[in-house]
């Protein structure tokens, strides 16, 4: 492994000159074994540049400590008498340490330290590809995507260069991401084949990735053993087919002994899955468990299940329902290497939704929590939207009230799962503002209860470290990006209604581009109201599948927060809000406002003109001008609707057409 060759690739968090710090001091690691290289070679590294060394007496110690109550992934931070000490508990604490010391700079230099305990707050911390080997047709390659084509294949092969793969490792472990399942969970003929003739190919990723602390997953497809093994059934509790995966995982750790395990999304959108055998979500995870349990991998089996064939008009079925119906009966059922993936709400990714209330109920089971670092919902890289407040209000939500866990909490032994923004764009994320989201999400894996504006600003000081006062420029990115999530949240969708987006690639505006169609995303505007009714009292129930108090907050109208308003409660246009405004008039307000903030992000921008590289300044402004665009579009179609479905005009007199 050579870190030099990274250099050519897009650095992102990691230019050379975060690395100044570290790099002008003399430094000991001590420690044998994969990752010590890895430290040590980024030591190296560092010193090569910035004048330091690796021998002599010693301003930083990087070493193995092992002892009582120090994980593996583990570090203990200290500084006494002029000596920086990493002391880890294995080798991935080697690791985490070394890029804390670089997160810190000069600050891990200064003065006393007394000794900090560093620890993962979750155990697996996971970015999932939804890549293609083949491009889709109606997908492209990765599905999803908005960066590029994939970094692990391009025209159904492997790229014969890994240096991305290994590039994209360090940046992940910088951030404290431990896997990274390679594949789309809607696993395509081509894909599939990964499991068994193509398992070169994941061998090739997953030895890029090991120097950097990261195993590979796969997302496999659970009518493998008909279309691979040539049974005559998938039925997982079938005899033969239980051997086929068995067999099947056992070549795959031969290959890849630090093999992470499977992602299934099954009975889901089209996958295949155990309905088809009468046989259970449980029943179809235990299978794969237990082919994957002598190697102590683990099956990440989706909660994403839901009919996607409804009819609209028949409202007892809630597509927000789905997955607590499913699942919550099966808890306790789970083997204890199935980790039960949970999207954070219940419906698909929104720019606002409630948190799963699946999270709450299945105390038996592994849990982990997932997000979507690409922002198919929320942009798609062409709008700055920054997603650091939203995961961290997710992750610190408390399903029982104050008193209770948090979701940070419930998802320990599962851990966090997101799906990764990015491809081969020479930015990794299009967007390069998008590359703060890929930042966060492994920082708030690592630690829920970061501050996500203090997550930010690590973000901007390793980014823009060549930059010399960076302080302007931190002020300005700050106020660009921080706020940027519900400035998109005021343009798009009100009050947590979610979905008014065009329908298959759904990017812009278009109210009703699924109200009539069987995905089960409506909104149900009529001339008197809108929001969905999923009370006990009157609608679907969903507000049921809470634990209290939340599920009395959501079911009463006057207690149900504002934002999450049409999200649980049909209201007439009418209904007055908190602040005193009506729902129609919140409407246009936000509208008015976000468009306008939009606009605002582009002045911003302007004004860090000259502070960062010229290519990657017109790079934004170029997406800017999108967002703009698009804003506006989104304020003026949203706003028509609502003014004719409702005949209310804006109080302010503003036009809207
Ligand atoms: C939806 C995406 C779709 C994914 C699906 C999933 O539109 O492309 O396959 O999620 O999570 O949001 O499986």
């Amino acid at each position: 492994m050579t870190i030099p060759e990274l250099d050519d690739v897009h650095p992102a968090w990691l230019p050379p000159e975060a690395f100044r710090a570290v790099g002008s001091r003399r430094t000991l690691v001590a420690g044998d074994g994969t990752l010590a290289d890895t430290v040590r070679a980024e030591v190296a590294h560092a010193c090569a540049r910035h004048g330091g060394a690796l021998d002599g007496p010693h301003d930083l110690v990087i070493t193995l400590s092992p002892q009582e109550g120090l994980g593996d992934e583990d570090f203990v931070l200290s500084r006494q008498d002029g000596v920086t000490t990493v002391a880890a508990g294995g080798q991935a604490g080697l690791l985490y340490g070394f890029f804390a010391v670089v997160r810190l700079g000069e600050a891990a230099f200064e003065g006393e330290r007394a000794a900090e305990h560093h620890r993962p707050a979750l155990r697996r911390r996971m970015l999932d590809h939804w890549d293609n080997i083949d491009v889709h047709p109606v997908m492209g390659q990765v599905e999803r995507g908005y960066a590029g084509g994939s970094i692990f294949w391009r025209d159904g092969v492997p790229h014969d260069d890994l240096t991305r793969v290994r590039a994209y490792g360090r940046l992940l472990a910088a951030s404290g991401v431990n896997a990274v399942a390679i594949n789309n969970v809607n696993v395509h003929a081509t894909e599939a084949r990964l499991l068994t003739d193509r398992l070169g190919e994941v061998a090739a990723i997953a030895g890029a990735l090991r120097p950097y602390g990261i195993r590979v997953h796969l997302s496999v497809n659970f009518a493998s053993p008909i279309a691979l093994g040539g049974l005559p059934t998938a039925d997982p509790l079938d005899a033969g087919v239980r051997e086929w995966w068995a067999r099947t995982t056992e070549r795959v750790y031969a290959a890849i002994p630090d093999f992470g395990g499977y992602v299934v999304k099954a009975d889901s959108e089209g996958q295949p899955g155990p309905f088809a055998y009468g046989r259970s979500h449980a029943d179809g995870a235990n299978t794969l468990a237990d082919a994957l349990a002598p190697y102590e991998g683990v099956v990440h089996w989706r909660a994403f299940v839901y009919d996607h064939r409804q009819d609209w008009r028949d409202r007892s079925t809630d597509r927000a329902r789905a997955a607590h119906d499913h699942f919550a009966p099966l808890d306790g059922r789970f083997r204890d290497n199935a980790i039960l993936q949970v999207k954070y709400g219940p419906m698909d990714f929104q720019v606002r939704e409630p948190v799963s209330p699946v999270i709450a109920a299945m105390p038996g089971t592994r849990l982990a929590v997932e997000f979507q670092v690409t922002q198919e919902y929320t942009g798609q890289q062409r709008h700055v939207c920054y997603l650091g407040p939203l995961w961290s209000e997710v992750l610190g939500f408390r399903p029982w009230g104050p008193d209770g866990a948090t979701v940070a909490g419930l998802a320990v032994n599962g851990g966090l799962v997101a799906v990764s923004n990015v491809g081969d764009d020479p930015y990794w994320t299009g967007h390069p503002l998008a590359q703060a989201n890929l930042y966060a999400f492994g920082r708030l894996a690592w630690a829920p209860d970061l501050d996500p504006g203090a997550v930010l600003d690590e973000w901007i000081g390793l980014t823009f470290a060549a930059t010399g006062d960076r302080e302007p420029l931190r002020r300005a990115l700050r106020e660009l990006m921080d706020g940027s999530w519900h400035t998109y949240e005021r343009y798009t969708a009100p009050l947590g209604v979610g979905f008014m987006v065009r329908p298959g690639h759904h990017y812009g505006p278009d109210v009703d581009g699924y109200e009539y169609t069987p995905w089960g995303t409506y909104h149900f505007a009529d001339r008197d109201g809108v929001g969905v009714d999923r009370t006990r009292a009157s609608g679907t129930g969903f507000t049921g599948q809470y634990p209290r108090p939340w599920s009395e907050v959501y079911e009463s109208l006057a207690d149900c927060p504002d934002e999450l308003l049409l999200f649980f409660h049909h209201v007439p246009y009418e209904h007055v809000l908190r602040d005193g405004t009506t729902v129609i008039q919140h409407i246009y307000d936000t509208h008015f406002a976000g468009a306008e903030q939009a606009a605002g992000l582009r002045e911003k921008w302007e004004k860090i003109d000259g502070l960062v590289a010229p290519d990657l300044h017109a790079r934004v402004r170029e997406r800017l001008d999108e967002q703009v665009r698009s804003a506006e579009e989104w304020r003026d179609q949203v706003n028509t609707y609502f003014l004719r479905k409702s005949g209310v005009p804006d109080a302010h007199g503003r036009r809207i057409h």
